[in-house]
């Protein structure tokens, strides 16, 4: 994803050490144009240049005509102030703080795009939401300007699960020391470090049905729903369903059940594929009828993530 020399990469990381007054400076894949995409890139401001100081920014561009180019297109950066922007065409169109935000951390930058709709995230947290349709389908690269910056695993999903960034409802969430109802849907799938995936609260140790509902935005045509657990080393799989429902619903009232299992032993990680026959749904659930318990006797239903197609 090197498109300019000023960049080096170390430990699979990159390292962006443009710090003239170069407001440009743009890494991208030539000649990819995505439409629906989700693109993430963990990224930290290691350095400004004087001229603008704090509010010189690193980020990434999606939508661009000209890979090379932010102009065209869409930039969002973040500033080492802990503003978040927007910008189409040089201009700001969207704006919002990364709460907490200190100068040089590391920020989960997300931009995930669907038709019109761009939303964008630090970590799991939504920070704008915003519809233009001025630039529906183009390049995504790395950009930086007037700043020095590391970018390290950069994703990209050209949008083939339409649950990613959707709103999540549970029958309990435990959320603290990263773990939240939100990151089931926040397009990180393993929990290397155990904060990103959703965990219903763990102080049961009798046994219980939990639950987790996912909107997918607007009526789809599906027939597949992918869960990850988790995939955290000893504890790769703890906290999946032994007993579970997969159901689909058009209005989050009525639903119809399209998986049932029972016995279903401690996944690897990787997705646990349940398919269906297709139909038409607006929201999927999963209900846990009989969890598993971890050392401590406690039971409770953990998932790193939740895919549909
Ligand atoms: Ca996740």
């Amino acid at each position: 994803m090197i498109t300019n020399t000023t960049e080096t990469t170390t430990s699979g990381a990159e390292l962006d050490s443009d710090t003239a007054a170069n407001w440009d400076t743009v890494s991208a894949v030539p000649g990819r144009a995505y439409g629906d995409v989700a693109a993430s890139v963990d990224v930290s401001i290691t350095g400004v240049n004087a001229d603008g100081g704090e509010t010189n920014w690193a980020g990434l561009t999606v939508h661009t005509q000209n890979p090379t180019d932010r102009q065209a297109g869409y930039l969002v950066g973040l500033r080492n102030n802990g503003e978040v922007f927007v910008d189409r065409s040089a201009a700001t169109i969207a704006k919002a703080k990364v709460p907490g935000y200190t100068a040089g951390q590391t920020v989960i930058l997300r931009a995930v795009t669907r038709g019109s709709t761009l939303k964008v995230y630090a970590g799991s947290t939504e920070l704008i939401s915003l519809t233009d349709a001025s630039y529906p389908v183009g390049n995504v690269g790395l950009a930086t300007g007037a700043a020095s910056a590391w970018f390290d695993n950069v994703r990209l999903n050209p949008g083939t699960n339409p649950v990613e960034g959707a709103a999540v409802t549970a029958s309990s969430s435990y959320e603290n020391d990263g773990w939240s109802k939100n990151a089931l849907t926040d397009g990180r799938r393993s929990l290397p470090t155990g904060t990103n995936g959703w965990s219903s609260i763990d102080n049961l140790s009798v046994d219980h049905t939990e639950s987790v509902t996912a909107g997918l935005g607007a009526a789809r045509r599906i027939s597949r729903l992918d869960l990850f657990g988790r995939a955290d080393g000893a504890n790769t799989g703890l906290g999946f369903p032994v007993d579970f429902t997969v159901q689909v619903s058009s209005d989050n009232a009525t639903w119809t059940t399209v998986a049932d299992k029972h016995d279903y032993p401690r996944p690897g990680a990787g997705a646990q594929t349940f398919p269906f026959t297709p139909t038409t749904a607006r929201y999927v659930k999963v209900t846990g009828t009989k969890l598993s318990a971890d050392q401590f006797g406690d039971r409770y239903m953990q998932l790193g993530e939740i895919a549909v197609g």
